[in-house]
């Protein structure tokens, strides 16, 4: 087992990290900037080292920093959390060449799966339902006005080195296609410097529904069901739930094992994610695979009573998965908010400053995942989310029902955040029948309902 890890990120992430090392016996080093003296993961760590300045770039973004405060504290081992350098595969492969684990899969998965086009061919190779569309990068306007004529519109355009909505478009008949071929490149050349697209029937109203793995490096592979990751805005989720309200027994089975075939095909270990769309009548299309620990892992824990964390840093140090998939059984519902320092009714504009007060939930199946406490001024340089508020009950009506009480006794003072938003959302007959899709947040905008 490792002797000391350090974690290369900030928040409640590096918080919930550091707790798994503590339970693991192993020594942690936290990385902060400037910033984020005082920042609880600084404080909470066995070890500090400053990187440098509030920006991310110089900091918590910079991998020659990262690696040196390694070096210098003697860690064997990174973790990346998820955001920053979490998919980036050449940091991966520095970790690997200063002899330091990268707490993740190998760098080769990682930047095969970075790539949506090649992750998708990967998917076909091994047998995993994708969305019909083009087989690889369509370099001409051409090729993709014969391709959608073929399989009929609307089709969506995506970047290979998208993921989140960015280089997207969607094409409903053949005169916009040319400009919005035009358009999708500009956006991904823009975003990712790289114009690549490929080309997709679009699926109208679909549920973005996600399979949980778990993997070691024997090639030994379990999942751990699904999670529920419709309630998004703008490609940001916003509530998740395991399980699915939508998902049965035989569904969960059918997706787990396509998963597991996914992911063995490239060679996967450690945590992952497989992301689908399912459509209105279940069927279900492979969409990307993320190779991080996600911000919505709590859900999982919850209702497999397996610590994400802790076994991702096990399989990394070689360790071989003792989980039989005959062994896990949800039990129980779990429903996850995440709370950010934004103001819902202006648009979301973020709300950074001074918390002047602060109160926690707690009770019965209550879990607060922050880095949060009264008196921290939330930095203006990062992401948003202040805190993630998860519940457990023995079914979905217990789980919304503490999931309400807990939000009402959720106090945080001098900033905006998203509290009263989530009030609003587990109120509404979609939510609380389960009868929802990726396009709800937008449609409860529309009718002007929103008033908080
Ligand atoms: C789609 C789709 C419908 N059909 N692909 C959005 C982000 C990127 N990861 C892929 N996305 C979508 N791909 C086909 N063929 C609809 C979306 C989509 C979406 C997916 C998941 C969650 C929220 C979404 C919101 C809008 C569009």
């Amino acid at each position: 087992m490792f002797k000391k890890v350090l974690i290369a990120n900030r928040g409640e992430i590096a918080i919930r990290i550091i707790r798994a090392c503590k339970e693991l016996g192993i020594k942690s080093v936290a990385v902060y900037s400037t910033q984020d003296e005082n920042a609880l993961h600084t404080v909470f760590a066995d070890e500090a080292v400053c990187i440098g300045p509030a920006s991310s770039a110089n900091s918590y973004l910079n991998p020659t920093r990262i690696i040196s405060a390694a070096e210098i504290t003697g860690a064997d081992a990174i973790h990346p959390g998820y955001g920053f350098l979490a998919e980036n595969s050449e940091f991966a492969d520095m970790c690997n060449s200063c002899e330091i684990t990268f707490i993740g899969p190998s760098s080769e998965v990682i930047r095969r799966m970075g790539d949506k086009a090649e992750a998708k061919k990967a998917m076909v190779e091994a047998g995993v339902p994708v969305v019909p569309g083009s087989d690889g990068i369509i370099s001409k306007e051409e090729e993709a006005h014969s391709l959608a004529q073929q399989m009929g519109y609307p089709v969506i355009l995506k970047a290979v080195a998208g993921g989140g909505g960015k280089g997207m478009r969607i094409v409903r008949d053949p005169k916009s296609l040319e400009n919005s071929f035009m358009m999708a490149r500009a956006e991904a050349e823009a975003a990712f410097g790289n114009a690549d697209l490929y080309l997709e029937k679009y699926i109208e109203s679909p549920r973005h529904i996600e399979i949980q793995l778990l993997g070691d490096q024997k090639g030994n592979m379990v999942y751990l069901g699904e999670r529920e990751c419709s309630i998004q805005r703008r490609h940001q989720k916003l509530i998740e739930e395991s399980p699915s309200p939508i998902i049965t027994d035989k569904i969960r089975k059918a997706m787990g094992e396509a998963a597991v075939k996914g992911a063995l095909h490239v060679g996967y270990f450690s945590t992952g994610t497989i992301e689908f769309l399912v459509d209105s009548k279940q069927n279900y299309y492979f969409m990307e695979m993320n190779t991080r620990i996600q911000v919505e892992h709590p859900v999982t824990e919850m209702v497999y009573q397996v610590d994400l964390i802790k076994e991702q840093i096990k399989v990394a140090a070689g360790m071989t998965i003792d989980i039989k998939q005959s062994q896990l059984k949800p039990v129980g519902h779990s429903i996850e908010c995440r709370i950010n320092a934004e103001d819902p009714a202006n648009n979301f504009i973020p709300s950074p400053g001074e918390v002047t007060s602060f109160y926690q939930p707690g009770g019965p199946g209550t879990r607060v995942d922050t880095h949060i406490y009264a008196s921290y001024k939330i930095p203006p340089y990062y992401d948003s989310l202040i805190a993630k508020l998860i519940v457990w009950g023995r079914e979905r009506q217990e789980a919304i029902s503490r999931l309400n009480r807990a939000l009402d006794e959720f106090v945080v003072e001098g900033i905006k955040t998203t509290i009263p938003f989530h009030k609003f959302v587990i109120a509404t007959p979609e939510f609380l029948s389960g009868d929802f899709d990726t396009h709800f947040i937008e449609k409860i905008y529309r009718k002007d309902l929103i008033e908080i």
